[in-house]
């Protein structure tokens, strides 16, 4: 499609179409940048202003979104929890067709401390698995999990598992007889600490979702206390309401 100065569509609305065309058609795919103000002006021949005006629809319509100092990058689908099934990280990954990983931040043995036995019903000082990751999809981080399980329910997995790949539902469900049943959960939303801006690689403004998480397999036996951030950027949750 041209520009066309004696159309009287105006300028930005056309060049604004063009820009959706080619985001449709993939020339720009999802989360790709777009190219500069300035290079698009000398390609559709208008100037800057129009240009921008034509941006300015699209971030407005959420098409696409600017990144300060970066550009205007074409706008990705948040990836989106359903709430309502007891699923792991890697499942749910799975699901919304991107590849799961992780950073192993700790896998260690830990003595418990008196937050954490409440939780897992064990008595202080009780070994406990302390696993912390950075969870990526398609090697971007999402979230920054700190997981607290009881070691007398996997012995040895610190030893036996690179959680950078291995899935933790999995590996207690086919390896320790220990399937995750239900969990009950809480969550709100917060700005990251310092630490945690740096691991997910969030700025200090970009509120994330806080979840904290108590699961349990047969009997109503508490098997992991986790505690979990989310990109906001990044995450939806739904919640299913029968
Ligand atoms: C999910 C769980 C987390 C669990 C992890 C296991 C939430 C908020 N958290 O991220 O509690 O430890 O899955 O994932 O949903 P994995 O089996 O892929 O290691």
């Amino acid at each position: 499609m041209n520009i066309n100065p004696d159309l009287s569509v105006p300028l930005y609305q056309q060049i604004r179409e063009h820009l959706i065309q080619q985001i449709n058609e993939s020339v720009y795919p999802s989360g790709s940048r777009l190219p500069s103000e300035r290079d698009l002006a000398s390609h559709f021949g208008v100037s800057r202003v129009t240009v921008r005006q034509a941006l300015n629809s699209l971030i407005q319509e959420g098409v696409i979104h600017s990144q300060t100092g970066k550009g205007h990058y074409v706008y990705k689908p948040k990836l989106d929890q359903e709430l309502g099934f007891l699923t792991s990280f890697t499942e749910e990954m799975h699901q919304r067709g991107v590849d799961p990983s992780s950073k192993v931040i700790h896998a260690e043995i830990q003595l418990a401390m008196l937050e954490i036995t409440e939780h897992l019903q064990i008595t202080l000082g009780t070994e406990i698995v302390f696993l912390q990751r950075v969870r990526q999809a398609d090697n971007e981080p999402i979230a920054l999990e700190t997981a607290y399980l009881p070691h007398s329910i996997c012995p040895g997995i610190v030893e036996r598992f690179d959680f950078s790949n291995d899935s933790l539902y999995k590996v207690l469900r086919e390896e320790y007889a220990c399937p995750l049943i239900w969990a009950k959960q809480r969550m709100q939303a917060r700005l990251p600490t310092p630490v945690e801006q740096k691991l997910i690689g969030v700025n200090q403004g970009s509120p994330v979702l806080s979840i904290t998480r108590i699961t349990y397999s047969h009997h109503n036996h508490p098997v992991e206390l986790v505690r979990s951030i989310y990109r906001g950027d990044q995450y939806e949750l739904g919640i299913i309401l029968r």
